[in-house]
């Protein structure tokens, strides 16, 4: 006899243990997804709920934990994925089936590729974002790009590095950064964008939380608005995304960067930041006309409103956020907490930024927004040959 205890993090050794002996591809696929471990935290449930989740779980094999209002339930998604069915749960459980059908769908289906405006963006390799600040501010690399001119050239460098995206932006949003005037910030960002575009660079974002500002970007050549808000700082912007069929970031954070360092108050950060991404999202689904949900994608915003340790805890449980269903951004290039575990400082952690990436390429994000385009693409090259076989 011989016992091997496979890899349990990815559904592709199982896979991999089936295919050798001789299983097809879709079957040994399908088989190996459902005995994948799941773990769902079930909130704001009814005392009834929970004594039938309790039931179910001794008669189904999953473990259940319960309290007051709450249930967390494990098993392979397999076993969970009945309760996702009207015809399969029991009935006093019909409430969990669509939110459960939905997270599961997600896992077996993950996005493969983001529409953005005129174009698409797979997912299948890692995309990374070149950040190009036209800010005179940005806590990283501000100052350094003072011409239109500069900037272009600059896109064309991480475009050759890598890049598949270039996010420019015309407003610093570190803590405690002073908002700068409209008019201000799209004369910085648009004669970049519309030199980028004029080049051939791209496709191209634009980094702000304003919908005046977004629209003249599109207009400029824009094809995917990023905002640091989340919606919510200007709410006419969704309708703008909505209205060119433009790509869009919305990235969690709490106040603003002038408030945010005061509400980073969590009790357990992921869940909370998916929660709260998930009710951006649907606004932007429902806001003005609509934001199509292929559309979207999703980005926990490290370093707002978080504390080093948040930001931690944050990439090591990405698969929260990868869980909603919507494609996963990270923005980590350079940030406080790199420098919090490496001890170096700001213009010393493009290494750290290319191994934080490859970490959160593992846990399931796929857009990766950073300052140095070469560093990360080698090590997110090997990330993803690690982790994508075919
Ligand atoms: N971080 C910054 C700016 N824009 N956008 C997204 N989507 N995610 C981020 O984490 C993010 C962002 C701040 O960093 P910078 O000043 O170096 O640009």
């Amino acid at each position: 006899m011989k016992i091997t205890a496979l890899a349990a993090h990815t559904p592709e050794a199982v896979r991999a243990a089936l295919a050798a002996r001789g299983w097809e591809t879709q079957p040994a696929w399908f088989a190996a997804i459902g005995i994948q471990p799941f773990v769902v935290l079930i909130e704001d449930i009814s005392e009834a709920e929970r004594e039938a989740l309790v039931h179910w779980g001794t008669k189904s094999g999953a473990d259940v934990l319960t309290g007051e209002g709450w249930a967390l339930v494990a098993a392979a998604a397999s076993r969970i994925a009945p309760l996702a069915r009207y015809d399969r749960a029991p009935a006093e459980l019909a409430r969990l089936a669509p939110a459960l059908g939905r997270l599961l769908a997600a896992r077996a289906e993950p996005p493969r590729s983001w529409p953005i405006r005129g174009g698409e963006l797979s997912l299948e390799r890692p995309v990374i974002v070149g950040i190009l600040n036209v800010t005179p501010d940005s806590f990283s690399d501000g100052g350094h790009l003072t011409s239109a001119d500069a900037a272009v050239e600059h896109g064309a460098r991480l475009t050759a590095h890598g890049a598949r995206l270039l996010d420019v932006g015309g407003e610093s949003t570190r803590p405690g950064a002073k908002p700068v005037p409209v008019n201000e910030e799209i004369a910085r960002v648009v004669p970049v964008i519309a030199g980028l575009i004029k080049r051939g660079l791209g496709p191209v974002s634009v980094d702000t939380r304003k919908a005046d500002v977004a629209r003249a970007a599109l207009d400029a050549g824009a094809a995917v608005v990023n905002d640091v808000s989340g919606l919510q700082y200007d709410p006419g912007l969704a309708a703008v995304v909505a209205r060119a069929e433009a790509g869009v970031i919305l990235m969690h954070m709490r106040g603003t960067p002038a408030t945010m360092d005061d509400l980073a108050t969590y009790a357990h950060v992921a869940p909370e930041v998916a929660a709260e991404l998930a009710a951006i999202a649907e606004q932007a689904e429902q806001a003005g006309g609509g934001i199509a949900r292929e559309r979207i994608v999703v980005d926990p915003g490290f370093g707002f409103a978080k504390t080093a340790m948040q930001n931690f805890r944050l990439l090591d449980e990405l698969a929260t956020i990868v869980a909603l269903g919507y494609p996963v951004a990270v923005g980590l290039s350079r940030k406080r907490f790199l420098g919090a575990a490496t001890g170096r400082p700001v213009e010393d952690r493009d290494r750290a930024t290319a191994v934080a990436c490859a970490l959160a390429w593992e846990r399931g994000a796929r857009l990766f927004r950073v300052h140095d385009v070469a560093m990360t693409r080698e090590a997110l090259a090997l990330a993803g040959a690690t982790t994508n076989p075919t």
